[in-house]
């Protein structure tokens, strides 16, 4: 018998191969911003990820784009503590923001980096989404609790996205994004859905890729096309 596909799963299936051309085309770095004057002007939509030191927000920056260094990993400690912005065949800007929680360094830098990266959250006009990262073996914390609260009231938009979903076994990460699921419950920005990934083995972004590619200018539509 011929497998006819329902609509829907072509939907899934076209809106995977966007997101695959997407992310597919050119990635390149604009600027490494270490306070507000430093931000680059707002002109395409612009995703970001935030999350604790080590989550793996530039791990995932890579597996997205398919480039390993990218974003450096956290071998650069130096341009943990900077904003830092991609800009994605002119559709679509993807920033990698500084870790909360940086254990080894001086306070004050610590809250210098803190509140830039505060102020980028609740104020980027062009800031369609958060992706708020958690470690699958970690959960919430109180710091991304307060990430979590500060975004609501800033009415911004914003999803978890479960990282090293490798290093669970799967009962514990099920049981994970269940208490994770009720806890972002209450707040009223949060996108329901769970991203549950892995930068190492590649799970989940292929899916992640196809949601981000729904926040981007489309092909005809790109900042600067050529006629
Ligand atoms: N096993 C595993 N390790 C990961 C994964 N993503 C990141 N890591 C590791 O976690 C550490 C922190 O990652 P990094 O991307 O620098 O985190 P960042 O500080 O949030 O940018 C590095 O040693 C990565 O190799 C993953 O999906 N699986
Ligand atoms: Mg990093």
């Amino acid at each position: 018998m011929v497998h006819h596909e329902t609509s829907s799963e072509e939907q899934l299936k076209k809106t995977a191969e966007v997101g695959r051309l997407l992310f597919a085309g050119q990635c390149d770095f604009i600027a490494a911003a270490n306070n507000m004057k430093a931000l680059p002007p707002v002109t395409l939509p612009e995703i970001c990820f935030a999350g604790r030191s080590n989550v793996g927000k530039s791990s995932l920056v890579n597996a997205l784009t398919g480039r390993r260094m990218l974003a450096r990993t956290s071998q650069t400690p130096g341009r943990t503590r900077q904003l830092i912005f991609f800009n994605l065949a002119n559709r679509l800007q993807l920033v990698d923001l500084p870790g909360y929680g940086y254990a080894s360094a001086p306070k004050t830098d610590i809250k210098a980096w803190t509140n830039l990266t505060r102020k980028y959250l609740a104020g980027r006009p062009s800031l369609k989404r958060v992706f708020l990262l958690i470690d699958s073996r970690r959960g919430i914390a109180t710091s991304d609790q307060q990430i979590m609260t500060l975004l609501d009231e800033s009415a911004v938009s914003w999803a978890v996205v479960i990282t090293k979903a490798d290093k669970e076994k799967s009962k514990a990460l099920i049981k994970l994004c269940e208490e994770t699921k009720d806890k972002i419950n209450k707040y009223v920005a949060a996108f329901p859905e769970l991203f549950i990934t892995s930068s190492e083995e590649g799970t989940g972004i292929e899916t992640l890729r196809a949601h981000l590619a729904g926040f981007g200018l489309t092909k005809e539509n790109s900042a600067f096309r050529s006629e």
